[in-house]
């Protein structure tokens, strides 16, 4: 590999127009330009690009009857990379997770819900596996005037202009090795299987819209789902500064559920995100808002507080949900159908270890103690069910 130059420090651009490649999120998404670069930067020839990864090892203890002890391993692998074409930029992406391998149960974490491992029944209490092709993108952006552009983005998978930032790739949410119980009202649609987006940039304004396919990946996580666009987005994000993203945006999916595909949904979400970087470190604080409206069904309000702080090699993070879900019982139970607001506040810590000029190995642990309502306290051995995961990590930095 000649010519490879890891670590330079030439840069990439902002994807979608003139603005510093540190405000890229997760998709088409934003995030303040103070957030830290994460992953090494790379060029070859007329291209540059980054690469970024990790790796998880997690022991995952949830307490309480509905949960279970397992181990499981979680990963990403990231490649970006850009080039100058005609009068714009090219940039393409492509993720790959071997989440797939902890088989499609995925892992135990009291109070999620969403998706399925067997087509047959949902999954409740356990997160879903990523899909092996977590995206798969190219981008293109045109700029017409000062501080301003025109970009388009397909993407097979990828993620439509719908939501905050993705959990796993915020600042402020991506050391925790759990997901969000928000999941399903917020982020969801990070893994999408068919995604048109096109939009404007206006200095530190952005406005999108996407065509995408509104059904959340079967449980055949190895491999490809039917590309559709059948469901439409919009968002707007404005940066006002270096420190602050804020985004408003609306979708409507088409059957997103493969085990009620009668029922179709509105989802609404608003979100604030605010980096404050620091001499030897950096802290980020997400606080978000997802409305998803069943057709028919109920309408159901997820609120989300997250917030990390890095300085050397310690890392403390925190997360606070509540959301109220109808989605927890299912067949016979005859709490199926029923809706119950439940609330979950997490506390962790990672510490990294440097082994290598570009790899870290990182040793940390996460707590977490969940509410449910008086009614569900018995099925869930207590009003409080709690659950921890110390991990291991390699992350490439
Ligand atoms: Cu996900």
């Amino acid at each position: 590999m000649a010519g490879v130059d890891m670590g330079s420090s030439s840069m990439m651009t902002g994807a979608l127009g003139a603005y510093p490649m540190t405000q890229d999120g997760s998709g088409t998404a934003w995030r303040p330009a103070a957030t830290p670069m994460q992953g090494l930067m790379w060029s070859l020839g007329g291209w540059t690009g980054m690469v970024h990864g990790w790796a998880n090892a997690i022991y995952d203890q949830q307490n309480g009857p509905r949960g279970s002890t397992e181990a499981f391993s979680e990963s990403m692998l990231m490649i970006a990379a850009q080039h100058a074409a005609g009068p714009g930029t090219l940039t393409l992406r492509s993720m790959v997770s071997l989440e797939p391998a902890m088989g499609p149960e995925g892992y135990p974490l009291l109070l999620q819900t969403g998706e399925t491992a067997n087509g047959v029944t949902p999954l409740v209490d356990r997160q879903h596996p990523h899909n092996f092709f977590m995206e798969m993108s190219g981008l293109y952006s045109l700029p017409f005037g000062a501080g301003s552009s025109v970009f388009l983005y397909a993407a097979d998978p990828g993620e439509p202009a719908l939501g905050p930032e993705t959990f796993m790739h915020r600042f402020s949410g991506a050391d925790d090795p759990a997901a969000p119980i928000t999941h399903h009202w917020l982020d969801s649609t990070h893994i999408t299987f068919g995604v048109v987006t096109t939009g404007v940039v206006h200095g530190p304004w952005k406005v999108e819209g996407s065509v995408f396919n509104g059904r959340e990946p079967d449980q055949n996580r190895w491999g490809y789902n039917a590309l559709k666009l059948d469901s439409y987005s919009g968002r707007i994000t404005v940066n006002p500064t270096a420190n602050w993203s804020f985004q408003v945006s609306y979708g409507f999916l088409h059957s997103p559920e493969q085990l009620t595909p009668d029922v179709d949904q509105h989802r609404t979400t608003a979100s604030a995100v605010y980096d404050f970087p620091f001499s030897s470190g950096n802290w980020q604080t997400t606080l978000a808002w997802g409305r998803d409206q069943d057709l028919p069904g109920r309408t159901t309000d997820a609120y989300l507080f997250e917030s990390a702080v890095n300085f050397g090699p310690h890392t403390f993070f925190a997360r606070a949900e509540t959301v109220t879900k109808d989605d927890l019982f299912y067949g016979s139970s005859p709490l199926t159908g029923q809706a119950f607001h439940v609330s979950e506040a997490t506390l962790g810590y990672a510490y990294d270890i440097p082994i290598s000029r570009h790899l870290a190995l990182g040793l940390g642990l996460e707590g977490t103690i969940n509410v449910v309502p008086q009614r569900i306290a018995a099925v869930y051995g207590s009003q409080d069910p709690s659950g921890y995961m110390p991990f291991l990590r390699l992350k490439l930095r």
